[in-house]
Order: C-alpha cells, then structure tokens, then sequence
C-alpha cells in the first residue's frame, strides 16, 4: 500500500506482490552475494519474511528476491523506494548493484539510471545473519525476533530530471494556522523556483522564491484550517507543483512541547495512556498487513489508548498514516536495545545510528501523530561511555527537526548491584544513575517493579512494589535537577502466559499480570509527577527461541496474545484508561465552561484534574541484572 507522500504526475509502480525467491542459506558471505547463474525455485511475499514460514522457520542466512519490472522505453532516472527491510539488503537492477543497506526497518530509497530497454530484473538480495564484527544495529541479544525479509512495500518511479522530494511541513503559529513549508527540490537549473501551493482541494497559489541549497522555504496560512488532536484529528494536504513534477504532503495543524515538567499538546497538558507495540505477528514476521494495523488500531482504541510507543524500530509509514487519521498521539524509537560499552562506542554502530536516526525523522517529518522521536531503548546510559553516542543523536534530531519532543527510554535510574532490599532501606538508596537525561525534553523510565529480576524476593506480596516503586521514581525526578522535565512511564508490566489461570494468581498466570498492570496504571495516574505510562506491552512477540526467561520464544507480556486474542489484562486497561479518560473530557468541558481571561496555567490545569491530586513522596529504580 502506498503511504504519504504522493507523487501524483509520475509514473509509478508499487512492486508489491509475489516475486521469484532462491534461498542461498549461509554459503556466500553478504559482501560476495552476486545474481547471476541463480536458479529461482521459490516465491515469496513482498512484503514478507522469508524465515517465519514452514520452509525457512528459524534459518539465518541470504534470501534473494526478484522480479521484472518494465519501465518503458524511455531512458532516464528511476527511483526504488523501500519502506523498510531486514537485517541487510544489497539491490541489483539488471545485474548491477545500485545500492545496499544496513539500517534494519528504515525506510530507504535509491535512484539510478533505467538504462536500455523497457523490461528490466531487480534483484534484492536479503540478509539476516547477525554479524558481531563490525557490530550491525540488530543483535541476538534483543528481545524480539530479527527476522530476514522485505518488510514493507517497494515502489518504482520514474524521476523527472526537476523534481520534488519533501515538503516539511512545520506549524509555526497555531492560532493564525500559520505553516512553514520546507520543500526540497533536486535538478533545478536556476536560483529561483517558480512553484503552485494547494491546500485540501483549493485554489493553486504561484510563488517564486530562491533555492538554497536545495531547498525553498515558504511561509503560509492554511485557509480553513482545523486543528490536529487526538479527538478532533483533522488533517489537511498540501500540493506543491513545478514544471514537469508535483507532491502532495499531507499533515496536521498542532504544537507539542515540554514546559515546567509537563507535556503540553496544543497548549494544554496531557496525560499518556499508552501501549508498547511491536510490528509483529506470530505468522508474518513485522510485514503486517493494513487490516492488521487498523484491528490493532481498534483495539488500542477500545482499551482508551491515546498513545503508542513504537517499539523499539522506525514504523511502517502506512501504520503512521493509520495514526494520523485514527488520533493516537506516537513516540517513534530508532533501532537499539540494552547496547553496551562495546556497542555504543564502536565508530561503525555509530554511524549506523546517526544514519537511521536522521532517516526516521525525515521519513515521519509530517505526521502530526508523532510527538515524541528517541533512540537506544535501554542502552548503557549510567556510563560515561554512552554520552558521546547519545550527544550525537540528540544534536542529528534537533538538526533534523526541533519542533518535536526527544527522549530515551532509560532502565539506568539506578545501578543493578543496588537494588537490594538492604540498600533500598530509606535513606540509604542509590540516586538516579542515568547520565545523559539533561539532553532530552522527556525523562522516560523503563521499570519492572513486582516482575522479573526486579523484585524483592524478601518481600510476599510483590505488588505492593508497584507504587513503593514509582512513587520512589516520582520523588527523584522532583529534586531541582529533573523537576522541570517531563516523566514518562514508558514500561512496566509482567508477562502471562495465555491461557494460564490461577486462583492463587501466582506469576506468569493471567491473574497476576493483571493485578499488577492495574497497579502500575493506578500508581502512575495517582501521581501528580508523570507525564503518562506505556504499558509492556500490546500483544505477545516472538522474540529469540532459546531465551531461558521467554516462554513459548516469546515475550509474553502483551494484554493480548500473538494472535490478538484479549488476556485478563485487557479489560483492566480498558477499564483504567477509559475512567481516566472520561475525567479528561469532562475536564475539558469544565476548561471551555470556565471564565478565564487568559489561558489557563500549567498549575492550574493540573488543579482542576482529579487525577492528579495526590502528593508525592519517596525514590527511584533499576534494571534487571
Ligand atoms: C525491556 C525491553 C523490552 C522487553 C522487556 C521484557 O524493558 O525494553 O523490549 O524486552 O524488557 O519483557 O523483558
């Protein structure tokens, strides 16, 4: 399927569909792959994984895809597009190379000459073997399946020698509607672009303004504009036009930012109710198709999400289209998962994650959906080795687009060897270890308490851990140091296996796990500190088959199972989010009923919030050894 943006006058071909597969397994390293002499015996999806199926399940090493394309008889330039692919991928069209890539999930694109003909064979040749050296951004360590394939759609285009890539567009002023519009254009020949702007259907305006760099920038109100937000997601297109070549863009009108420890949408602060998800499912790998994304759209929505953490990868632009017009507020992540030392300093994984960071961003710059951009879940932030790393990708994003939010989801809130329940006796605990928070608008925490290694074994009742817990973290983060930023839950949970049930609700049952999530979401919502909390996690993802601490080769915390089927969980969510829900509306009607002369304070929203009333007290967390 395609997702924005459009290129309405090109001539196109999204490549989606069956293509001729051969499967070389581990002969060739990645660097030697080459296409020709290969008899195609196969087929498989695109997109698709080659690895989660009945032939190929649990095999690592190259898959090659092909297929003609037919381009006409005109020579020229031609642009493939990928939306994303996994763990490598080098690109052969008519036997030559055109390009590669190692950035797992990202979405790529690479241009090239057509050549002679009107019939041509492009080779992608994938794989999914992990090297350890240099280091790729994937690795066996991390707890959700590395699968090989091309993981979202291809496209074809034909590329006029002018022609438009982006337009970035920016809300600069929203009570005029006011947009900032960044379009960048390759192949002009001149310093000034003669170019028409469209909104929604209206009526063309030309402009002519100067090129630099590659770039147009053009300030503009959108006629009728309506604002973007959850509840109202209103959005809007804008076509830009020039000779021989056209975009249409699409994107919302709304501000996010982070003022005196809040997060404000539009001015007003939110509270998060959110999800962790996964791109998953047990029979297709991360290529989920639209209606799976729309059902899993539905059931957030049935639970009373407003917020989804995309876990732990750059998203399928056709899930964040889904978002956009569904309303659900997005933090989208880079790829990265509890990178130590040796990764996070190593010049190569680097690179990669600048490199895939950058492309995030640029490829999610227009959805209104997404708030908040981060990267390296759960890396080695308590070590002055991860700072060079994590200045690096502060400084690309903020490059890259400073009107959004950033943050990490850190579990370094304090050293491991310290959660002890000697060490935890009040007074005596370790304070916040996590190094790098001051370079982020969004303090995230990642936080097991009453689950996994981070439990208290001394203690019966594991719960109780839950709010001791947090309100341990919410004092932490009230001291002058961090009191201004944002706190955000973005994990906690526990795992169930489906289907196990207990009347002693003792661990893995479905009992225990919904105790403890409806702990964790009341303790969040009874503390005036956080910003909101994304649960661990949707729905259960298979992660790597011979983890003694994943059930099944899954991790198993979804509130629903793989297969979208509700765990007792579910209905706790729903029940919690949905209540807080409803306060926020009627909160809402109470700020439109109430005479104000000027817009309402932070503070003083937050008074009038029922929720938010309790006070806070006690420390902090860790992560689990
Ligand atoms: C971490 C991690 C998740 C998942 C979770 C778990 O918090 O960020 O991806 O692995 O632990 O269930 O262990």
């Amino acid at each position: 399927m395609k997702a924005y943006p459009i290129y309405p006058q090109r001539q196109s071909e999204l490549l989606d569909g069956v293509w001729d597969f051969a499967w070389l397994g581990e002969s060739l390293r990645f660097e030697e792959i080459a296409p020709q002499s290969i008899t195609y015996k196969g087929v498989m999806a695109v997109p698709g994984v080659f690895d989660a199926g009945p032939e190929l399940a649990g095999q690592r090493g190259v898959g090659l895809y092909r297929r003609t394309v037919y381009t006409g008889l005109k020579p020229g330039r031609i642009r493939l597009r990928f939306g994303g692919m996994g763990l490598r991928a080098r690109i052969f069209w008519d036997g030559l190379e055109i390009g590669a890539t190692e950035l797992a999930y990202s979405g790529v694109q690479f241009d090239f000459d057509a050549g002679k003909g009107p019939h041509h064979e492009l080779v992608v040749a994938v794989d999914n073997r992990i090297p350890e050296n240099p280091p790729l951004l994937f690795s066996p360590e991390y707890d959700f399946y590395g699968y090989g394939g091309i993981y979202r759609s291809v496209e074809m285009e034909r590329l006029p020698s002018a022609h438009l890539n982006r337009v970035q567009v920016h809300t600069i002023d929203l009570e005029k509607r006011k947009v900032r519009l960044k379009i960048s254009v390759d192949g002009v020949s001149s310093d000034e672009l003669d170019f028409t702007v469209v909104f929604d259907e209206k009526e063309p305006v030309a402009f002519k303004r100067p090129v630099v760099d590659g770039w147009v920038t053009v300030d503009l109100s959108v006629p009728r504009g309506r604002v973007w937000s959850p509840e109202t997601p209103n959005l809007h297109t804008v076509t830009v036009a020039i000779a021989g070549d056209c975009i249409t863009e699409r994107f919302g009108l709304r501000t996010i930012e982070a003022r005196k420890g809040r997060i404000l949408l539009n001015g007003q602060p939110l509270l998060l109710r959110g999800l962790n998800r996964h791109e998953a499912h047990p029979e297709l790998g991360p290529a989920l198709p639209t209606s799976i994304m729309i059902e899993d759209l539905q059931y957030l929505r049935d639970m009373g999400c407003n917020f989804i953490r995309g876990a732990h990868y750059p998203m399928n632009q056709q899930f964040l289209d889904l978002c956009d017009r569904m309303g659900f507020l997005v933090w989208e992540e880079s790829l990265g998962w509890g990178d130590d030392e040796a990764r996070v300093s190593d010049e190569h994984f680097m690179e990669l994650q600048e490199m895939q960071t950058r492309l995030m961003v640029r490829n999610s710059i227009n959805h209104p959906s997404v708030i908040i951009w981060a990267f390296l879940n759960e890396a080695c932030s308590q070590s002055p080795a991860s700072r060079p790393l994590y200045e690096r990708l502060t400084r690309a994003i903020r490059q890259e687009d400073p009107s959004r939010l950033l943050s990490y989801a850190s579990n370094r809130t304090i050293p491991p060897t310290s959660y002890s329940p000697s060490r935890r006796k009040k007074g005596t605990r370790v304070k916040v270890a996590d190094l790098n928070f001051d370079l982020v608008d969004v303090i995230s925490v990642n936080l097991y308490p009453g689950w996994l290694s981070d439990i208290d074994w001394e203690t019966i009742r594991p719960l109780d851990m839950v709010s001791e817990r947090l309100a341990e973290l919410a004092e932490d983060f009230s001291t002058a140091k961090y009191k201004d930023k944002p706190v955000l839950i973005s994990e906690i949970g526990a795992a169930s296996l489906p289907g196990c049930h207990d009347r002693l609700r003792s661990y893995w049952s479905e009992e225990y796990q919904a105790d403890l999530v409806g702990e964790a979401i009341r303790s969040v919502f009874s503390q005036n500190r956080f910003s909101g909390v994304a649960i661990w996690q949707m729905y259960d993802t298979r992660t790597f088959a011979n983890g003694t601490r994943k059930a099944r080769g899954f991790n198993n915390a979804g509130v629903l199972d793989e297969y979208r089927r509700p765990k007792l969980a579910y209905e706790v969510v729903k029940e919690l989010y949905g209540k807080s829900k409803r306060t926020d509306s009627k909160l809402a009607s109470a700020k439109k009923a109430a005479v104000v002369s000027r817009r309402p304070s932070v503070s003083q929203l937050a008074a009038l919030d029922p929720e938010n009333c309790v006070p806070t007290t006690a420390t902090s967390g860790n992560w689990r050894g």
